[in-house]
């Protein structure tokens, strides 16, 4: 490959990022030269995202790419999930979009799994049931927002809008499509059962494009903007997960794990086609699409949420800790004191995460976390517990024996997390790249530009790029009496 470079921009719930990324001596390099903070903003009672803050923030990281007058191929923008902007020929935006944890799919999730049933809305999408997910969103603004709708030609996910915004070619990039559970991974097109049965304006979905397609070069308003010229704008996995994994650093087998460790964590197993049957819908498992035809069968569980909710709370009164820093106190602190079920609808969007943690604990008959390492360590063993018991019912489901976890992601900086996760899931933990989505966001676009070829030669150039962690389990009695102690919440709560 020549120098080639490559421009990641990756847009996480906490933060969005610029990355400059290129192949030099056989190895990928990422260099991050903008970053920023993203969070949802309150407003009239409703969570928005500032998505025109987020165009800026990123036009900003691109001016900085184009000030090192390197030869920039192309860029693409990765996302979080289900959310989107509706906008028509006019209007590049007409409402502010919503944060998927808005309340206002209170109203509209459980009736809408009532109406269809479990099983069709399954069977049609493959998805986890989730409130969050952009068909509630949908069925809400058919229900109180029926004027925008009507003017609306399009809705696109967050990262295919900004890729839409760089590129002018509005479409959607089939690993967010799946994330909307509006999307049939057997008909590779949206569901026209759900259109159908939910009353959804056919009119709004978008074409959908497969990964690694290249859009088109960034528009003309957009060069001049920015400084940047000759680059294209790639569609590569435009949602941060589906970037995530095809950057995992695994062999090729079927003995390995993934856990993409962030705001949430997913947890799954690389399949070749969707596993949709009833078991995978009762341990409401997931099937998203993945770089190359690939099925990202996994679980949508809650990750690092606590800790950084927990955190804001602590900042809110007047304490500021880093994470490395609580991580230090939670090594400290002593072991098994307190554990949650984090999965715990409790804990989704409490208005204090520290308070909603202590209700747990009182309401389980626990002694509750006091201090900031109390905390942290309460919420780290019991995500590691719940990562044991999840492996367990995805061997079940896949009938694989995983014998290794690969956790990428900002939460594999958390040695003590690593740990944890060793010991409770009983398997070897490979930690690393913390980069994983944007070096995933950079490979696809090299192999969109047929600088790479496969899969397979992404996994193996990470391999060769990045330090990779090895966490041995110490199956000690104290983490299967944990183990024992955190199964009986799914009867408690
Ligand atoms: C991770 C992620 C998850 C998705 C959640 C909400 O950043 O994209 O995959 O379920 O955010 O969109």
């Amino acid at each position: 490959m020549s120098e080639k470079y490559y421009v990641a921009c990756d847009l996480g719930a906490e933060s969005g990022r610029v990355i400059l990324g290129n192949v030099t001596d056989g190895k990928l390099v990422l260099e991050e030269l903008h970053r920023f903070p993203n969070s949802a903003a309150r407003i009239q009672g409703s969570l928005r995202w500032n998505v025109l803050g987020i165009f800026e923030e990123l036009k900003k990281g691109l001016r900085k790419v184009a000030d090192r007058n390197v030869l920039v191929s192309s860029l693409s923008v990765d996302s979080w999930g289900v959310d989107y902007v509706l906008f028509n020929q006019n209007q590049p935006m007409l409402s502010l979009p919503y944060q998927y944890r808005d309340s206002r799919t209170e109203g509209t999730y459980e009736p809408a799994i009532k109406k269809a049933g479990r099983e069709k809305i399954f069977n049609e999408t493959g998805i986890q049931f989730m409130s969050i997910n952009t068909l509630y969103h949908m069925i809400a603004d058919v229900q109180e927002n029926s004027d925008v709708l009507e003017v609306a030609d399009q809705f696109l996910t967050i990262a295919d809008y900004l890729n839409y915004l760089f590129s002018g070619v509005a479409s959607n990039e089939v690993s967010l499509a799946s994330t909307t559970q509006m999307y049939n991974p057997t008909t590779g097109n949206w569901s026209d059962e759900l259109i159908r049965e939910f009353s959804l304006p056919a009119k709004l979905f978008p074409p959908i494009v497969p990964s690694g397609t290249r859009l088109g070069p960034l528009t003309d308003e957009l060069r001049s903007e920015t400084g940047l010229q000759n680059v294209d704008v790639v569609a590569t996995c435009s949602h941060d997960t589906g970037a995530a994994v095809a950057a995992v650093p695994a062999e090729a087998g079927d003995d390995w794990a993934y856990l993409s460790s962030g705001t949430w964590s997913l947890i799954g197993v690389e399949l070749p086609q969707p596993l949709i049957n009833e078991k995978a819908r009762t341990e409401n498992f997931t099937n998203e699409a993945g770089f190359g035809g690939t099925t990202r069968f996994l679980k949508n569980i809650v990750g690092l949420w606590l800790l950084q909710e927990s955190r804001r709370s602590w900042i809110r009164q007047g304490q500021e800790y880093g994470y490395a820093e609580l991580n230090q106190l939670a090594d400290e602190a002593e072991p098994f004191r307190s554990l949650v079920d984090p999965n715990n609808a409790a804990f989704m969007s409490p208005s204090d995460m520290p308070t909603a943690i202590v209700d747990f604990c009182q309401k389980t008959g626990q002694p509750a976390p006091e201090t900031p390492g109390q905390f942290t360590r309460c919420i780290l063993e019991s995500l590691s517990l719940l990562y044991g018991q999840t492996l367990d019912t995805l061997e079940g489901l896949t009938d694989r024996k995983i014998t290794k976890l690969h956790i990428v992601g900002g939460g594999s900086q958390s040695t003590l997390l690593n740990q944890f996760a060793a010991n409770a899931t009983g398997r070897t933990v490979m930690a690393g790249p913390v980069e994983a989505t944007a070096v995933g966001n950079v490979l696809i676009q090299a192999v969109a530009l047929g600088d790479l070829d496969s899969l397979g030669s992404i996994r193996e150039l990470v391999r060769k790029s990045f330090p990779i962690e090895t966490y041995h389990p110490d199956s000690s009695a104290q983490w299967q009496e944990a183990r024992q102690r955190f199964q009986q919440f799914e009867s408690m709560t």
